[in-house]
């Protein structure tokens, strides 16, 4: 591909309120938007490592990025085999959610046109009263399956809190679970014994060791779902009894070609794929709706994030191919960046490179 320019933008959103991660608890969500521009066509990639979960900060990420887009600007020759094959600039791309952003904006590029974007898995988060709440409200069609965080609180709560969630939904309705490695092998008996195992699609990463996770399905028939596991980027996916899904969030997974080998391989296995977010912008989350649709058609993705943001970039000119000035479009002055945040400076653009 010749004569690709690329620039970046940062972005600063703001929450509705504090984020409660594993191990961190955010109060805004940064991150940054990467363009690569060919005469007039556009491709566009987010670049968001997630605290707590990525293992590089988004300075890492940005210092990388950067690197990439002087290459690109400076006419290093790049081919969209390489991209297919996961060989893109091998020598400066390492990072999980730079090699996400860089391939997922040459996959744009590349783009004639958009699917109709899926329906989602509803993520049931916060309290249990608030759930429950939610539900009670719920109007319109079901979904076949809402996705509900446990692993938190004590084990009693959690299991109080499955009953009380598959009691409020309707008979065909199924929860995946996501304990994020926090249950004991021990806890994670004593829940699956007091919860109806067959209404739980799967639990996604039980305890933390992924040897366990066969012996609590055989023991109990909890299915499981990998996720964490996956994003390691040396292992590789093989059999396992009880493994019902794979769940991919390319920010950490790191790339669309082990995202497509991950679909590959669940696919040979008999297992679902199921793409996932990590609090992208809706840039971000526009990119792992057209995955899901082009590569998992028929499956439910994990895309209910949105709802933590008071306003998520206004992106619609961008997906729908509308020339957009960055500069004058979204970008903030230096000091209101700088500044400490105030609510109504959001959301924050400001042009990175060049
Ligand atoms: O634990 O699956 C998780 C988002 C960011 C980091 C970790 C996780 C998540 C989600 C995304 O839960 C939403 C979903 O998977 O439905
Ligand atoms: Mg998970």
């Amino acid at each position: 591909m010749n004569d690709c320019k690329a620039d970046i933008l940062g972005y600063r959103l703001p929450l509705k309120q504090p984020l409660l991660l594993k191990h961190t608890c955010l109060n805004k969500r940064e991150g940054l938007i990467l363009r690569l521009r060919t005469g007039d066509r556009c491709g566009y990639g987010e670049i968001a490592p997630l605290p707590g979960f990525s293992r590089e900060s988004l300075a890492d990420a940005e210092k990388q990025l950067k690197v990439f887009c002087w290459a690109v600007n400076n006419g290093k020759p790049f081919s969209f085999s390489d991209l297919e094959n996961g060989a893109l600039f091998t020598d400066i791309l390492r990072l999980p959610s730079v090699l996400f952003g860089v391939e997922s904006a040459l996959w744009w590029w590349q783009q004639d046109h958009w699917l109709v974007s899926p329906e989602t898995g509803p993520l049931l988060q916060g309290s249990t009263e608030d759930i429950l709440h939610r539900l009670a409200q719920w109007s319109g069609n079901w979904p076949t399956e809402f996705k509900l965080k446990i692993g938190r609180d004590s084990i009693e709560s959690d299991c109080d809190r499955i009953n009380a969630v598959l009691q409020a939904l309707p008979k065909p309705v199924n929860v995946r679970l996501d304990a994020n490695q926090q249950w004991s092998l021990d806890q994670a008996f004593t829940v699956a014994a007091s919860i109806d195992v067959e209404r739980v699609a799967f639990v996604e990463e039980p305890t933390a060791h992924v040897a366990e996770f066969s012996r609590l399905y055989e023991q109990t028939g909890l299915r499981f779902a990998l996720d964490e596991t996956v994003q390691n980027p040396q292992y590789r996916l093989r059999p396992m009894h009880g493994l019902a899904a794979v769940v991919i969030k390319p920010t950490l997974v790191g790339g669309l070609a082990r995202c497509r080998q991950l679909v590959t391989m669940g696919r040979s296995l008999g297992v679902r794929t199921v793409f996932s977010s990590s609090y992208e912008s809706s840039i971000g989350l526009h990119i792992l709706a057209q995955l899901s649709a082009q590569w998992t058609p028929e499956e439910l993705p994990g895309l209910d994030t949105p709802s933590v943001f008071i306003d998520s970039l206004t992106s619609e000119k961008i997906i729908a191919g509308q020339p957009v000035a960055f500069n004058t479009a979204f970008v903030s002055d230096t000091d209101a960046w700088q500044n400490t945040i105030d609510e109504n400076d959001f959301p924050l653009m400001r042009t990175i490179f060049p």
